[in-house]
C-alpha cells in the first residue's frame, strides 16, 4: 500500500479519489528547505487561504527526515510528531521503503490518525488550491492559472508534457503559448530537478551535467526576463501566474544555496582557533560576497523584488535560510 494522492472534488470529472474543499479540515506540512514545499507554501499565503488551510514547517533537516523543533516544544503540537517520517510511518497505508516526501496536506477531520495525509504532490497542490478552492479565496486573488483551467485537461496536459524532453531553447516558443503546464514541465525539467541533482547527487559527472543545465534554463530565463521586462514584472509580463511561483520558490532554494557554500567556504579560510569567533568572522566575509544571481541583472532584479513581499519570502524563513 502507498500513501494515497488525492485530489479535491472540484474535479468531479476526473474520477480521482476525491477530497472535499473544506475551510479548517487540512493542514500543510512542509520543511521550509524544500522548493516543492515553498510553491505550495507561497500559494497559499498569495491566494488569501491561510485561515482555511493551517500550516506545520519543520525548520531544520535531520536524521529522520524534517524536524518540527521550536523554541517551546521538540515536536509539533498539532501533529504531535517530531519529523515529517514520523508522520509517514503514523499512515496506516504507508510501509518501509516507501516515499517520504514533503509537501503533505493532512486531513485533520479524519478520527482514525491524528492527520492522515492525503495529498502529496506540489503540482497538484498549486493547481488545486488555484483552482478547486477559488471559493475560499481572497477575493483580491491573483489567478494563478487561465479561467476555467480543469483538472481533467490539466492532468492530460501534465502526462503530455512529461514525455517530451525540453530544451532551454524551447522557452521562447513555450512563453509565447503561454500554457502553464508546458511552461512548469519546462522548468522542473531544466531547473528544478537537475538542481536537485548538484546537491544531492554523489556522482560528480551527473553533478556537472546538472550543473550545465541549471546555468542554461537560468539564461534562458535572464532572456526572457529581459524580453519582457517592458511588459511588466512578471515572467509573463502584466500578470502572475503558477510559472512564477514555481520559479520563484527554486530562485529561494538557489540562493540559500550560495549563501550556504560562502559561509562553508569562508569558514574553511577563516584565521585563529576560536570556533565562535571564525563562525563570526565567516558570516561577515559571507555577507559580503556577490548576491546569487549576479550574473543574471534581470532575474537578479526579480528575485530580489519578489523576496522583499512577505506573502512570497517571510522574514521567519529569510532567517532559517540565511537570507
Ligand atoms: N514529488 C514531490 C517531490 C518533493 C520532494 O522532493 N521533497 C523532498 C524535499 S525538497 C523530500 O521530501 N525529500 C525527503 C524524502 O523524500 O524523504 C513534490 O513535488 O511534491
Amino acid at each position: 500500500m502507498t500513501v494515497p494522492n488525492r485530489r479535491f472534488a472540484a474535479h468531479a470529472a476526473t474520477g480521482l479519489e476525491e477530497i472535499p474543499v473544506v475551510a479548517g479540515r487540512y493542514r500543510l506540512v512542509t520543511y521550509v528547505g524544500c522548493p516543492w514545499c515553498r510553491r505550495v507554501a507561497i500559494a497559499r499565503r498569495l491566494l488569501g487561504l491561510e485561515d482555511a488551510i493551517s500550516l506545520s514547517m519543520a525548520p531544520k533537516a535531520g536524521p529522520d527526515g524534517f524536524e518540527f523543533t521550536s523554541e517551546k516544544w521538540d515536536f509539533d503540537p498539532d501533529l504531535q510528531v517530531r519529523t515529517t517520517r514520523e508522520l509517514y510511518r503514523r499512515q496506516p497505508d504507508w510501509q518501509p521503503g516507501e516515499s517520504t516526501s514533503v509537501p503533505v496536506l493532512v486531513d485533520e477531520a479524519d478520527p482514525s490518525v491524528r492527520g492522515r495525509i492525503v495529498a502529496r504532490e506540489s503540482g497538484d497542490l498549486l493547481f488545486d488550491l488555484a483552482t478547486a478552492w477559488r471559493d475560499l479565496q481572497a477575493e483580491d486573488a491573483p489567478q494563478l492559472y487561465p479561467e476555467g483551467a480543469n483538472a481533467e485537461d490539466e492532468d492530460r496536459a501534465v502526462a503530455d508534457a512529461r514525455s517530451r524532453d525540453y530544451q532551454a531553447s524551447d522557452l521562447p516558443e513555450l512563453a509565447e503559448k503561454a500554457s502553464q503546464t508546458e511552461l512548469g514541465m519546462w522548468f522542473d525539467q531544466l531547473l528544478a530537478r537537475p538542481f536537485g541533482t548538484v546537491l544531492h547527487s554523489d556522482d560528480e559527472e551527473a553533478k556537472r551535467e546538472a550543473q550545465g543545465k541549471v546555468v542554461a534554463a537560468l539564461n534562458a530565463l535572464e532572456q526572457h526576463l529581459a524580453e519582457v521586462s517592458e511588459q511588466g514584472p512578471w515572467l509573463l509580463g502584466e500578470k502572475v501566474s503558477a510559472w512564477d511561483v514555481r520559479v520563484f520558490a527554486h530562485l529561494v532554494s538557489l540562493a540559500a544555496w550560495h549563501s550556504r557554500e560562502a559561509y562553508s567556504q569562508a569558514l574553511a579560510k577563516a584565521p585563529g582557533e576560536d570556533e565562535g569567533a571564525r563562525k563570526a568572522w565567516a558570516k561577515q566575509q559571507a555577507a559580503k560576497a556577490p548576491a546569487p544571481l549576479s550574473d543574471w541583472p534581470h532575474l537578479n532584479n526579480y528575485y530580489q523584488g519578489l523576496a522583499a513581499d512577505p506573502r512570497w519570502l517571510t522574514d521567519e524563513e529569510k532567517q532559517l535560510l540565511h537570507l
